[in-house]
């Protein structure tokens, strides 16, 4: 009777190995598989995003090993050092001074590496000046953002030949999403503005989201580079209020031949001036009827 226990329990713990092995195989397409060789990263889709790419990766693998090594002591310890008689107890070891020095250093030390690789990669990332004039004309294509309750007006004012100087603009509802469009391989600078309450521009494949605060134009902007092209999601990530689910917009990422038109369409249809901040946006007519895409 003292030998069943165990031994039902190494029964269902190998049961429940093998159990979820098979699901987690099976469960496998070609997509999720992907991206779990991507550490759950979508793919990059701008210069800069590489270097967040990098530093999620290198840390995931800083992470790892620190834990095997922790797991591995934990294991070593636990069965070197084990009670192996009721008579017998281990050496109890209380105050061992280096161990206490070493195992304060050590995360210090972690800590002041990801420091380190964090702030270069932000470096690189927001690499833009930090005068908006400056960024604007170092830019290939220039995006006034404005984000309010609840969806988004994309204004373009350089970039374009069809744009002859003037800026235009495309607003969105929640019903109708916006659609940014943008160029493979030229420079956008992006100035962010809010008329309401903060909200945050997220675009998840280009590994970079930035607050739009209301009183902050000209001061939250950043550049990046497309560097794939196709169409992508983007949408707010900071809980603005009941509809901010549904602040999405789409994100095109075409070549200038199909931007150039886009403007000129934008242009023939009378969207010009800056827009910040469009009369219909507040609208929640076709919530419902939106096929549940939160
Ligand atoms: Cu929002």
């Amino acid at each position: 009777m003292g030998l069943d226990f165990p031994k039902r329990v190494r029964n269902l713990a190998v049961g429940a190995i093998t159990g979820s092995a098979l699901l987690f195989l099976t469960g496998c397409s070609d997509e999720p598989h992907s991206q779990i060789k991507r550490l759950a990263m979508p793919i990059p889709a701008s210069k800069e995003a590489h270097h967040m790419y990098d530093l999620w990766h290198w840390s995931w693998l800083a992470a790892m090993i620190t834990g095997v090594i922790v797991w591995g002591l934990m294991a070593y310890v636990a069965v070197k050092f084990r009670r192996r008689s009721e008579a017998d107890i281990p050496v109890q070891t209380r105050y061992n001074l280096p161990i206490e020095i070493f195992y304060t250093v050590a995360p210090v030390m972690m800590v002041i590496v990801f420091f380190f690789f964090t702030v270069q990669t932000q470096d690189d990332v927001l690499h833009a000046p930090k005068n908006l004039t400056a960024a604007n004309a170092q830019a290939d294509l220039n995006v006034t953002v404005t984000a309010q309750q609840w969806s988004w007006t994309f204004n373009y004012a350089k970039g374009s030949d069809a744009l002859g100087g003037d800026v235009v603009w495309e607003s969105g509802t929640t019903a109708n999403r916006p659609t940014l469009w943008l160029v493979k391989g030229r420079s956008v600078s992006f100035d962010l503005f809010s008329p309401d309450v903060i909200h945050s521009f997220w675009i998840p494949v280009f590994l970079f989201k930035m607050d739009v605060v209301p009183g902050r134009q000209a001061y939250n902007h950043f550049t990046l580079t497309p560097d794939r092209s196709g169409t992508f999601e983007g949408k707010c990530a900071e809980l603005c209020g009941v509809y901010h689910s549904r602040m999405l917009f789409n994100v095109k990422v075409t070549d200038q031949a199909a931007f150039d038109a886009h403007m000129a369409k934008l242009k023939q249809e009378g969207n010009i001036g800056m827009n910040l901040g469009g009369a219909q946006v507040r609208t929640v007519a076709g919530l419902d009827t939106n096929g549940g895409q939160e």
